[in-house]
């Protein structure tokens, strides 16, 4: 069975993509940062699919390396990344914020993202044909709000990180996907907010937001189209949500 490598799979799109790739039976490494997540998923899991949970905060980029590279012959053979794990904090505006933040952010959602894809590449150019990156973006990557700051920006990396990996894979068989949900339904709200239960229930309420399975089933889609398929970003919205025009601040 192929092998998915998945980050971040301890809550909202990561966990969701465990489940849909273990629907097909997929083999599963995943990786979060809360192992009794991890435990709970590998029990939930493991009686259907093969599973290596593996502790870990992709912003060590040694302990990741490590990860990695120790992985047994078994698991190697990897076809799929799944650069999840990510997080936006700070809801202020860029001029109150705390550094701390921009920085944990540019960390996990930049360095972290980096770190696992530098060290899982030789594995997926080994694998060759059929092998892809699913990265995680968002529509904060291309489209400025207030509040977006570093988060819009990391995303905005995301996207470029995923073209520019294409033109240097060219011939390798490894396809590159920048998967750019908006609006969704998970802990990323809760984590935004710091703990805030009741803005995550008014960010989603009456919303119609997309739900962490309706972004799973487009990883899932990306990753086994016929292998001379690439699709190189797909953005996606609940139909609930779009744009506003420009704000103008006058006189
Ligand atoms: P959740 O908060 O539900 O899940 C985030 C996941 O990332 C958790 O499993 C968390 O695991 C993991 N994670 C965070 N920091 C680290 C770290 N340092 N090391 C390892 N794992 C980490 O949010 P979502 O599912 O919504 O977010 C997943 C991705 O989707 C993120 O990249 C986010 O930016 C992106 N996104 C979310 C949207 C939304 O509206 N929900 C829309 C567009 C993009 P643990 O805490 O156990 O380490
Ligand atoms: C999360 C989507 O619209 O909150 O990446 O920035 S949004």
């Amino acid at each position: 069975m192929p092998i998915a490598l998945i980050t971040g799979a301890t809550s909202g799109f990561g966990r969701a993509t465990a489940y849909r790739f273990a629907e097909a039976g997929w083999s599963l490494i995943l990786t979060g940062r809360r192992s009794e997540r991890l435990k709970a998923l590998e029990s939930e899991l493991g009686t259907k699919v093969d599973i290596l949970t593996l502790t870990l905060d992709v912003r060590d980029a040694e302990a990741v390396k490590a990860a990695i590279d120790g992985l047994d012959a078994r698991w190697r053979e990897i076809t799929c990344l799944v650069n999840n794990a990510g997080l936006a904090l700070a809801l202020e505006p860029a001029q109150r914020v705390d550094l701390n933040d921009w920085h944990t952010m540019i960390d996990t959602n930049i360095t972290g993202l980096v770190n696992v894809t530098h060290a899982a590449l030789p594995l997926l150019i080994a694998t060759g044909k059929g092998a892809s990156i699913v990265n995680i973006g968002s529509v904060a990557g291309s489209y400025p709000y207030p509040g977006s700051h570093v988060y819009g920006a990391t995303k905005a990396f995301v996207q470029q990180f995923s073209y520019n990996l294409r033109c240097d894979l060219k011939g390798s068989g490894v396809r590159v996907t920048d998967v750019a949900p908006g609006l969704a339904e998970t802990e990323f709200m809760l984590v935004r907010s710091k703990g805030d239960q009741e803005a995550s229930k008014a960010l989603y309420d009456g919303a119609n937001p997309l739900q962490a399975e309706d972004i799973a089933a487009q990883v899932f889609y990306v990753a086994t189209l016929p292998e001379h398929i690439n699709i190189n970003r797909l953005e996606i919205m609940p139909t609930s949500q779009s744009w506003s025009p420009f704000s103008i601040e006058r006189e």
